[in-house]
């Protein structure tokens, strides 16, 4: 490419940095995002295989990537339209603004402001190309202010997220907030607490940011094959609710990481709801639908009778729902992974019959069930504290929704030992281990598992979560 090639590639990425810096503060100053409403879209479209690396790569700051590759690509785009013969671009830049309002008033979405934002980043665009920044000085100041922009946008919406989720806290309690009982093991440098602050649970879903859902407004509807049809309010809903423990797991959990989190929710069981709405004959699938259209259905044979309980959550460790975490209701089965056990910010159930398709499905994965299976972290491994060799090993394992008979480990892989068990809490939580052990000086990998009591015991072979769920052995390298 020719000197005044790139000069043009450039100066057009200039432009369209600050054109996308305009648009995305126009739509921030009115509550919505045309980053966010890309970011979505390409969650919603992206192959199955791009979404795994993405998670496996991308750990717990996948919402900031996406948001990251969006602009970057937005600008990139703006660039390529510097190739375009002159009179190809009004149509192309047209094209981009329609795409971005369309993007936003998608039915995930329905941003108004969003699409305005995307309409006028094309607006400015087109502005900018016609009558390019002559000269490094005025490249800088779009590209600058195309920054500035979007840091003011980023700010914007993330003081109104704050502000929303004040909100949502102030709602008042949401279950007893009963200190947690200790489970014996005591503090262990380290090691994860019997209950998971709620601001350090992990988050995951298809959205950039969660969708703010105006409490008053908000009512749930039981619909579908049902033969009294309800809508509750929130106030409704808090009245018949009970506490519980559990602990909830990503699919995505892989040996060792921290998508899982052990909470003390809030919720009407799905019993209850079901004696008020009486599901008819047909009605074999529970479809948990959210705000953002994401669907997760859930086989009533197993929550018809409650033998599995299934709940209706509106509460977690004592507050409502933070927004990230569903606000202001999310159906949650102990013992079913995350992406398979119901949605956070329910709008709707829908009671169905087997031709409903979930969202996760249409992507390749399995359209049954995936049952979280016995797993086990270790938090700590350390050794010292005067006597070299001695080594602390702990950690958490869960087998929900019956409970962990045992946690064993072993050092460079002779036999399993038994640790010690912390109390349980509930079968459905995690329970804490601890254990010592003498190791020679060397380099070690220790190693645990979790077993079941239903007797399942942790299964090591490595298998990566997609299509039907993870295992292996998390395993540790110590060095004495
Ligand atoms: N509406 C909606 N609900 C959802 C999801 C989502 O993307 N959208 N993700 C599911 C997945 S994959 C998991 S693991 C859990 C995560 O819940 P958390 O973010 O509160 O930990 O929510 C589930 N519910
Ligand atoms: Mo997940």
């Amino acid at each position: 490419m020719s000197v005044n090639g790139k000069r043009r590639l450039m100066r057009a990425a200039a432009v369209g940095l600050g054109a996308l810096g305009a648009g995305e503060l126009l739509a921030a100053t009115r509550g919505g995002s045309v980053i966010d409403g890309i970011g979505r879209l390409l969650a919603d479209i992206v192959p199955v295989q791009v979404v795994e690396t993405m998670v496996a790569r991308s750990g717990r700051y996948d919402k900031e990537a996406t948001r990251g590759s969006v602009a970057v690509n937005i600008v990139a785009a703006s660039a390529g339209l510097a190739l375009l013969p002159e009179r190809l671009r009004t149509p192309a830049v047209a094209a981009l603004g329609a795409g971005a309002g369309a993007v936003a008033l998608r039915s995930a979405n329905r941003s108004v402001p969003g699409a305005l934002g995307g309409v006028a980043a094309a607006a400015v665009l087109r502005a900018g190309l016609r009558r390019p920044p002559t000269g490094i000085g005025g490249e800088l100041l779009w590209a600058a202010g195309g920054v500035g922009m979007l840091a003011a946008a980023e700010t914007l919406i993330r003081r109104e997220d704050q502000r929303y989720a004040e909100r949502v806290r102030r709602i008042g309690p949401m279950g007893s907030h009963t200190p947690m009982a200790e489970d014996g093991l005591g503090t262990e440098p380290g090691l994860s607490p019997l209950i998971t602050k709620t601001g350090r649970f992990y988050v995951a879903d298809v959205n950039s940011r969660p969708p703010r859902i105006d409490p008053k407004q908000w009512r749930l509807t039981i619909s579908g094959k049902v033969a009294h049809p309800l809508r509750l309010s929130l106030a409704d809903l808090a009245e018949q609710a009970v506490e519980f423990d559990a602990v909830m797991v990503c699919v995505h959990n892989t040996p060792g990481q921290h998508r899982a989190g052990n909470a003390r929710w809030f919720g009407v069981p799905l019993t209850t709801l079901f004696d008020h709405a009486m599901p008819e004959a047909g009605a074999t699938r529970l479809v948990t639908r959210a705000v953002d259209g994401y669907t997760i259905s859930l086989p009533m044979e197993l929550l018809r009778t409650g033998e599995l309980p299934g709940y209706l959550v509106i509460g977690m460790n004592g507050e409502p729902l933070p927004p990230e975490h569903g606000f202001p209701a999310r159906v949650f089965v102990p013992g079913i992974y995350g992406q398979y056990t119901g949605a956070k910010w329910i709008s709707e159930l829908e009671l169905a019959d087997d031709s409903h398709v979930d969202y996760w499905w249409k992507r390749g994965w399995t359209n049954q069930t995936l049952w979280v299976t016995p797993q086990s972290r270790i938090d700590v491994a350390s050794s010292g504290n005067g006597s070299p060799g001695k080594t602390t090993v702990a950690g958490v394992a869960w087998a929900p929704p019956q409970g962990v008979s045992g946690v064993e480990i072993r050092v460079d892989e002779t036999d399993w030992l038994p640790v010690e068990l912390g109390a349980e809490s509930a079968p459905a939580a995690w329970r804490r281990w601890r254990t010592v052990v003498d190791l020679p000086p060397g380099t070690h990998t220790i190693q645990s598992r979790a077993i079941g009591r239903s007797g399942e015991v942790q299964d090591g072979t490595d298998r990566p979560s997609f299509p039907s769920g993870p295992s292996g052995f998390h395993t540790v390298t110590i060095i004495i």
